[in-house]
């Protein structure tokens, strides 16, 4: 990357969100503060507050002229306004809690509504997946990718929106060898980088995807809603991340 400033943004980012990831396998044995927000399987944890505040404090002391979108607590930046962070400090709190295992850290930086950086820590293996929308690495290893055919692969997806066969993914899934759902985007979205999943569709927020879509695009993948509109980054929409040249496959499925 030859672009300073924006070099010192991505070192910034990594850095703190590896420091975010010791800090929750520091208090994985905690005994957590779980609280519900909208029902009783829509959960947040004492830790999720923690580092986000902990990340927030940080970008504002460092670049007090940028703004945040971030989950917990209605910090709501407009995306298209300007340099915009944008943060998920546990992606899959309910695997935080029920596995200690299968969750993320994910920060994204914008730019007038522009993906710039990505981030995202699979923290318990370990794994930092960064990039800047024209090359993806995983730790120091440059990440190569070609998506295989849909009818060769297997897909990621929301277990609700599966089973209910909202968009038409319940029958999307007979064009494939097979769907996993995880419950963590971020982790999806390692895996489609590592190749293990043709795609990902589930009903996600901003801070869900932004890091995602930033890391997924130089392999020539599009993140768009399920009806192939472009997303707004506002509330929880359905969306799609799946490779730009095999959209046509999704026709194929009436409801997609
Ligand atoms: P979260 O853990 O940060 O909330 C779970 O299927 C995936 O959807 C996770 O990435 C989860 O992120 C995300 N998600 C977003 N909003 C959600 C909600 N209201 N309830 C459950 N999962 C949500
Ligand atoms: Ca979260």
């Amino acid at each position: 990357m030859n672009d300073k400033r924006l070099n010192t943004k991505l070192e910034f980012a990594k850095t703190v969100v590896r420091d975010a990831g010791d800090y929750l396998k520091a208090h994985l044995a905690d005994d957590l503060e779980i609280s519900e927000k909208t029902h009783f399987d829509d959960l947040v944890t004492n830790l999720d507050g923690e580092v986000q505040d902990a990340i927030i404090a940080k970008i504002q002391e460092t670049f007090p002229d940028d703004h945040i979108l971030a989950e917990e607590n209605d910090v709501r930046h407009d995306i298209n306004d300007g340099n915009v962070w944008v943060l998920d400090p546990i992606d899959g709190t309910t695997n935080f809690i029920v596995q200690k295992d299968n969750f993320a850290v994910m920060l994204a930086y914008y730019e007038s509504g522009v993906g710039k950086l990505g981030i995202i820590l699979d923290v318990m293996n370990d794994n930092l997946y960064w990039g800047d929308g024209k090359t993806s690495y995983r730790n120091s290893t440059e990440l190569q990718l070609t998506a295989k055919p849909l009818a060769q692969s297997l897909i990621g997806v929301s277990a609700y929106m599966y089973r209910t066969n909202a968009g038409g993914l319940f029958d999307l899934s007979h064009q494939c060898l097979g769907v996993r759902a995880i419950g963590s985007a971020g982790i999806e979205y390692t895996n489609i980088l590592d190749g293990k999943i043709w795609g990902y569709f589930s009903n996600l927020s901003p801070w869900d995807y932004a890091a995602g879509a930033v890391l997924i695009a130089p392999f020539g993948y599009t993140t768009l809603q399920l009806d192939g509109s472009p997303l707004d980054f506002q509330g929880r929409q359905m969306v799609m991340s799946i490779p730009e040249n095999q959209r046509t496959v999704l026709s194929e499925t009436k409801s997609i």
